[in-house]
């Protein structure tokens, strides 16, 4: 993968304008959102320019450990800043509290890859066929002539090893990995990011999960598999709702099930449920139904109602979407 020249130039006239710059990432930031950022901001350091970097919500636990992680803020620290860059950020929205930051600054660059919602932004570097933000902004800094630092390049790994799963899912380019190869030369550090991001689970993370796998309910030939956990059940395991992430893969692992889906009651009176599927079936039409919403493979909804009657419901839908399908 190239850049455009013309956009490269553009986005070179842009920096030469610019010595204080605002780089922003979305809320609920995951490896790419904050590898990005924090990788780029490196980068315009090497320029001699003053950067910070914002996020709504300051770096989940499995992404602590990442090279400057401390220099994510949740507002600027001063003024008179005259460039925005946002990255990983497919609306504006999703900046959360420090969009207002952004929406006054001179100039603003997008430097993406997901299919954008909206159209903000004097420079637009996006293309929605790259893998991940990160591998983006290693192309860029390669053909501006930036220095690879080891920890730029564990910044970006992280963006790339994030958003293809471990080098799993489909969007996993050539190119995905030949420049992880690169950024592998250039120092990346591949074992802390394995151990961190996809090795670190809490023990009250796994013990619910134990917990989920015993109690799995199955119909319809197996093909449909879930579990739910009572209030009771996140008390016991001393777990919170961020605990049960990756709970509903693991029954959509199982080689019979095609519709999956964990029913959570962290908190009493409120039922998060999150819905996953193989390839044919639709379970965003499942989800929608209950005022939800999502991907085809992937979606959630929320009932206000007991744990039974949310079940009772829940499994019904995924029935008569396997029954369709
Ligand atoms: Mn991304």
């Amino acid at each position: 993968m190239r850049i455009d020249n013309s956009l490269v130039a553009a986005f070179e006239a842009q920096l030469a304008q610019a010595s204080r710059i605002l780089i922003g990432t979305h809320l609920n930031p995951d490896g790419d959102a904050l590898g990005s950022a924090l990788g780029l901001a490196e980068f315009l350091e090497q320029r001699g320019k003053h950067v910070e970097v914002l996020c709504h919500h300051s770096a989940p636990r499995n992404l602590k450990w990442l090279p400057n992680v401390d220099r994510v803020q949740q507002e600027p620290s001063g003024e008179g800043y005259d460039l925005g860059i946002i990255v990983d950020l497919d609306s504006i929205e999703r900046l959360g509290n420090v969009g207002p930051y952004f929406e006054t600054l001179p100039t603003l660059t997008v430097i993406d890859h997901h299919v954008p919602h909206q159209a903000p932004g004097d420079v637009r570097i996006i293309d929605v066929t790259a893998a991940a933000t990160a591998l983006i902004l290693t192309h860029l800094v390669q053909q501006m002539g930036g220095t690879l630092t080891a920890s730029m390049s564990t910044c970006f790994y992280t963006g790339i090893v994030t958003d293809t799963g471990s080098f799993r899912f489909r969007n996993t380019s050539p190119d995905a990995l030949s420049t992880s190869a690169i950024l592998l030369e250039n120092g990346a550090d591949l074992e802390t990011a394995s151990q961190r991001i996809f090795q670190s689970k809490q023990l009250s993370s796994a013990r619910l999960l134990g917990h989920a796998l015993e109690t799995m309910k199955l119909d319809m030939d197996e093909r449909l598999a879930w579990s739910c956990l009572s209030f009771r059940d996140f008390e016991w395991a001393k777990a919170t709702d961020e605990d049960t992430e990756g709970f509903v893969n693991e029954l959509l692992s199982i080689d019979t099930v095609q519709v999956a889906a964990i029913l959570r009651e962290a908190k009493p009176g409120k039922i998060r449920v999150s819905i996953r599927s193989r390839a044919g079936f639709d379970v965003a039409a499942v989800a929608r139904e209950f005022g939800g919403g999502g991907h085809k493979n992937a979606a959630g909804c929320t009932f206000e109602t007991d744990l039974t009657d949310a079940e009772v419901q829940i499994v019904e839908g995924m029935r008569r979407c396997l029954a369709s399908s």
